[in-house]
């Protein structure tokens, strides 16, 4: 009786002491396919590949997609929020007259990441590049140390980031804090200017330059396979920064300018993961390891020289994927699935893998039966837009292997459908990729079924099929625009 009593009294404070933490890191444009754990074999990526092995990695998590040309600003609200890209809440000071109207801005707002885990009880901390995100809610994690950091030195580079996190932790030992801990550990890099630091752009044939290259090492990063010297039609968004003025690449999609801008951005993300391996050898160190979920993510993709394109500002699967790895309490070390999450569901996961209710005006769901191995997907189907430029844009659905993408941009000037088999076609090939001199450059000699198949008969039916999933969930989503060959009646 006695001994059930003690425990009675005790339970509350032990629930409360046994809360995981959260390491959630993002950095901020990468790709999936620059991990090894996602096939690369160049880019050495020594401690996140560590955190892979000792988790869930997801094939297929995706960003819902931007209004703006700052594709970092919609998805990172979506992350804090965890609402659906068209409800999304006032950012800042700046969007309120645009957006306020459209939802409830206080009260999600006072929903927002920090603002539960505050109220849960946890130590909220945060470091990350300044600007395009959801200002708002960025101010409420209670340690914040956000500064741009796109140099290679230990005080405007990634170093920065990671000694911001490395001192938190070192100051919560030192002041013996007992609470639960929720760090958005978030990088500046490898956004451009990919800025290297020197001994790693020698080790992946690069150098750091204003104007594009006109030579190459011949041990830098090879062209990706689904590399064109140009789109094949103009994606839409005249004067775009990301395809006009990257530093060291500007208009150029030369071998010499795309090979030493991947050269960079490996660089870069070697630098990322040497500063991941830091603060995860300290979490070991002050016994925090197994009592963590550690996220890794990135804003959104990114193409460099893929398709013809610099940018994100794009629906091919390079840009609208995200890397997504996840360890933790529970989840199976090298398990993989393919999930079909976006970003967005972030938030309600992490309430749920700690015991906090999710906020009702968060949209997404929780990943944890993917995470905990129950389920191999979250949903069906998943939906992307494109809209900050002309309208009304670009949009993408993906249903199992088959994925549409169509363009209605420039008023009216480019009407464009693609389809794509993702098993045959996992890089999203066009006929442009068979041309001699693509292959010349790139040694990849596509399979004549590695096109774009909406123009063929023989798949009439899957095209009707898939145009009518991507209106309906632009209805569902309410999205208020609609493309040239669509109708609500
Ligand atoms: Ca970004």
């Amino acid at each position: 009786m006695k001994s059930t009593l003690h425990l009675l009294i005790c339970l509350p404070s032990l629930v409360f002491a046994e809360r995981p933490n959260i390491l959630f890191i993002l950095t901020d444009d990468q790709a999936p396919h620059t991990l090894s754990c996602y096939g690369n074999t160049v880019c050495e990526t020594p401690n996140i590949d560590k955190l892979a092995d000792s988790g869930i990695v997801l094939d297929q998590a995706y960003h819902m997609g931007s209004m703006s040309g700052a594709v970092c600003s919609p998805s990172r609200t979506m992350i804090m929020s965890g609402r659906t890209l068209w409800h999304l809440p006032p950012r800042g000071e700046a969007h309120r007259k645009n957006e306020e109207g459209i939802t409830q801005g206080e009260y999600i707002l006072r929903n927002s990441l920090p603002a539960v885990f505050n109220d849960a009880g946890y130590d909220t901390f945060r470091t990350c590049k300044n600007g395009n995100s959801y200002r708002l809610a960025n101010a409420l994690f209670q340690n914040i140390r956000d500064k741009t950091c796109r140099h290679a030195d230990d005080e405007r580079g990634s170093q920065w980031h990671g000694r911001q996190v490395l001192d938190f932790l070192n100051d919560r030992t030192s002041q013996e804090k007992k609470n639960p801990f929720l760090i958005y550990f978030g990088f500046s890099h490898p956004h451009d200017a990919r800025t290297g630091r020197e001994d790693l752009l020698k080790k992946y044939g690069a150098v750091n330059c204003q104007n594009p290259p006109s030579q190459f090492f011949p041990h830098a990063p090879n062209l990706p396979i689904s590399w064109l010297p140009e789109h094949p039609f103009h994606h839409g968004h005249p004067g775009l920064r990301d395809e006009v003025k990257v530093p060291g690449v500007l208009t150029s999609r030369s071998e010499a300018t795309v090979r030493n801008e991947l050269g960079r951005e490996y660089a870069c993300i070697e630098n990322i993961d040497d500063q991941v391996g830091l603060v995860l050898n300290k979490l070991k160190e002050i016994g925090e390891l197994e009592k963590t979920y550690i996220f890794y993510t990135a804003d959104h993709g990114i193409a460099v020289g893929r398709h013809g394109l610099m940018g994100k500002q794009n629906l091919y699967e390079h840009s609208w994927r995200v890397p997504f790895i996840v360890s933790g309490p529970g989840i199976v070390p090298k398990s993989r699935a393919p999930g079909n999450v976006y970003l967005l569901d972030i938030l309600p996961t992490l309430c749920e893998l700690t015991g906090i209710k999710a906020p009702s005006s968060a949209q997404g769901k929780s990943i944890k039966p993917v995470l905990m191995g129950k389920k191999k997907y979250l949903r069906k189907v998943v939906y992307g837009a494109y809209c900050g430029g002309t309208k009304p844009g670009i949009r993408s659905v993906r249903k199992g292997n088959w994925k549409l993408i169509k363009y209605d941009v420039l008023d009216g000037e480019i009407r464009k459908t693609q389809l794509f088999d993702l098993t045959q076609n996992p890089d999203e090939l066009l006929i442009e990729h068979h041309q001699k001199e693509v292959i010349e450059k790139t040694g990849n000699k596509p399979a004549a079924n590695q096109v774009n198949l909406a123009m063929n008969p023989g798949h009439r039916k899957k095209l009707m099929e898939m145009e009518a999933l991507l209106l309906n969930e632009m209805r569902r989503l309410k999205d208020p625009y609609r493309l040239w060959d669509q109708s609500d009646e």
